[in-house]
């Protein structure tokens, strides 16, 4: 049975560079509340509001320093309660970033913990004996160096697996547990729809602690596979469940890396009682190098693409539910990173790369500026970047290690740094793209003249209208939210084509990935009476794809 989750398509707020409304440069609530209606008319049914807790913003709110505080910066509680009033009255649903892997070092919890070994709130985190002078392990850090910092006061290291400001919760004990569970209560007593869980699968450390064996001498990458997934994680994932989340009637996504398809049945499988979808890494992660991770130029090839996307398709279909995302907060712009981002063909590959997402099984996100086809940024000077990962990447892999020289940093930086999709939303073609009347925080991406919401809002050819039409498709069409997928030429490097099929239906999804124009046999795979749903380009010739051609079709097929 489909429940409402399964049909609802997520626009994602990243609140900092969405609208700022009073010139400070930082976006704010009443910022989004003046664009409830603009999310509205994509028609997306769900908001996801990236972190607006209070936080001392080491990095962008992901290191809470109150749950139940709004970031100046941001508002107040009141303008968040308006927000979630615009979205009901709407028919939105608000949801909210969870995150509870880690706290700030800022809150109160933390900075009890660490004034000494007898405080109650020590155990609250996940403090160890140094080895010999060195850190408890060899484990490294998501954004560069060791996850263990040492504390003169506590003559102890602590754990964290994010930047030295965000230090890992104790999951083991159960009053941190309880505590984060009556937090959770409390948000959803203020008429919230949902959790976006931050980094949930990471909540549970190995036991023991012990080195990473996946380390050698010069791998400059993170820990985070090895210590995820631990041994405790579905037990405290059902916990909340029974505590609090079957007593709403949310939508629960967890962000999780480094899940494989069975993980991912395993924390949302449909008789499971934990989350309701997971976001898995995979088509993330496929141009990373084993030395410098994410910090390269390698281009993903499309079979591997495919093949990626497909497993999840397959795996999940009838036991758990799939996320869709080709961006976030985290993320690239996609344009930029699958498609291409040249004017001549940005909007053809940016509306290819919406159809072939949107056509799959499982739950679409949009990001903020996705659906205008915006695209990634390069700053001249490496100082106008802002995320302390690049900060702190930069710092090791190039100035300390030497590692990457700097032009191969920025090449990693522009192709893949999370700035890329943090740069202030381009609202129109007026000073700072009518994102702000100050200084924006992160820079503008000079092209907004040409990329911005009221250009997009005047074109009804835009990617916009795509986007829309995308969202109308899925709620008249209940194939595309429950047709079972089918991966057509895995080994095509050009062309990704697949096929939903429901009963004697069945949609088939083509898109050409290149710039050149192909011949493919499309007329064959069809069904009878192929009714054209969507597509890029006016209709001409089945079974040739001009470049970055995109189109999904409805036919009648027999058994
Ligand atoms: O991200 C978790 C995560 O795994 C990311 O760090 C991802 O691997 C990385 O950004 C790719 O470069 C979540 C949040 O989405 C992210 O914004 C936070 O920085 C992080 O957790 C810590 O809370
Ligand atoms: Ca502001």
């Amino acid at each position: 049975m489909t429940v409402w989750w399964q049909k609802a398509v997520v626009y994602q707020v990243y609140p900092r560079s969405f609208q700022d409304s009073n010139g400070d440069g930082i976006g704010d609530l009443q910022g989004v509340l003046q664009h409830i209606d603009y999310i509205k008319k994509l028609g997306a049914d769900v908001v996801w509001l990236n972190p607006v807790y209070r936080s001392p913003n080491d990095d962008n709110g992901y290191d809470i320093s109150d749950y139940q505080q709004i970031q100046p910066d941001f508002g107040t509680l009141a303008d968040l309660r308006a927000v979630i009033d615009a979205c009901h009255q709407n028919g939105l649903r608000l949801m909210m970033d969870l995150v509870v892997n880690h706290t700030s070092d800022e809150h109160d919890w933390f900075v009890a913990s660490r004034t000494s070994r007898e405080d109650p709130f020590h155990d609250f985190y996940i403090w160890r004996e140094g080895r010999n002078g060195n850190p408890p392990t060899n484990w490294r850090s998501e954004f560069g160096g060791s996850v263990w910092q040492y504390d003169p006061q506590v003559d102890q290291y602590y754990l964290h697996m994010f930047t030295k400001k965000q230090p890992d919760l104790n999951w083991r004990n159960p009053k941190v547990r309880q505590k984060v569970f009556d937090m959770m209560d409390w948000w959803c007593q203020q008429g919230i729809d949902g959790f976006r869980m931050d980094v949930i699968n990471l909540i549970s450390k190995p036991e023991p602690l012990t080195d990473d064996p996946h380390l050698t001498q010069d791998a400059r990458t993170s820990s985070l596979g090895y210590v995820a997934n631990g041994p405790h994680a579905h037990e405290y994932l059902q916990a909340m469940n029974q505590q609090v989340l079957r007593r709403y009637p949310l939508m629960t996504v967890g962000e999780t890396p480094d899940v494989t398809p069975d993980d991912a049945i395993k924390y949302a499988g449909f008789d499971r009682g934990e989350l309701q979808m997971v976001f898995q890494f995979e088509h993330m992660q496929l141009e990373n190098d084993p030395v410098v991770g994410k910090w390269t130029t390698n281009r993903a090839s499309l079979p591997a693409l495919k093949a990626a996307l497909s497993r999840w398709q397959t795996a999940l279909d009838g036991k758990a539910w799939n996320s869709l995302y080709w961006n976030n907060h985290d993320q690239p712009r996609v344009v930029s990173r699958f498609g291409n981002d040249l004017a001549e063909y940005r909007e053809l590959s940016a509306k290819m790369l919406a159809n072939t997402l949107h056509m799959m099984q499982g739950t679409p996100y949009i990001y903020q500026g996705e659906e205008i086809g915006m695209t990634n940024v390069a700053f001249a000077d490496i100082r106008n970047y802002r995320d302390v990962e690049i900060k702190n990447t930069y710092r090791e892999l190039v100035e300390e290690t030497k590692t990457l020289t700097p032009a191969q940093m920025k090449a990693a930086i522009e192709y893949r740094g999370r700035d890329n999709a943090r740069t202030p939303m381009q609202w129109r073609d007026a000073p700072n793209a009518g994102f702000t009347t100050g200084t924006p925080w992160l820079g503008v991406n000079p092209n907004y003249p040409q990329i911005n919401v009221d250009a997009a809002l005047m074109d009804p050819n835009s990617i916009f209208y795509f986007y829309q039409r995308l969202i109308q498709l899925r709620k008249d069409y209940p194939i595309i939210t429950d047709g079972h997928y089918a991966l057509l030429d895995p080994d095509d490097e050009a062309v990704f084509m697949y096929t939903r099929t429901l009963g004697d239906q069945q949609l088939l999804m083509v898109s050409n990935f290149t710039d050149q124009t192909l011949q493919r046999p499309v007329a064959a795979r069809l069904g009878t009476q192929p009714e054209g749903l969507i597509s890029n380009y006016p209709a001409a010739d089945v079974d040739t794809l001009r470049p970055y051609e995109t189109r999904t079709y409805l036919s009648t097929v027999v058994g």
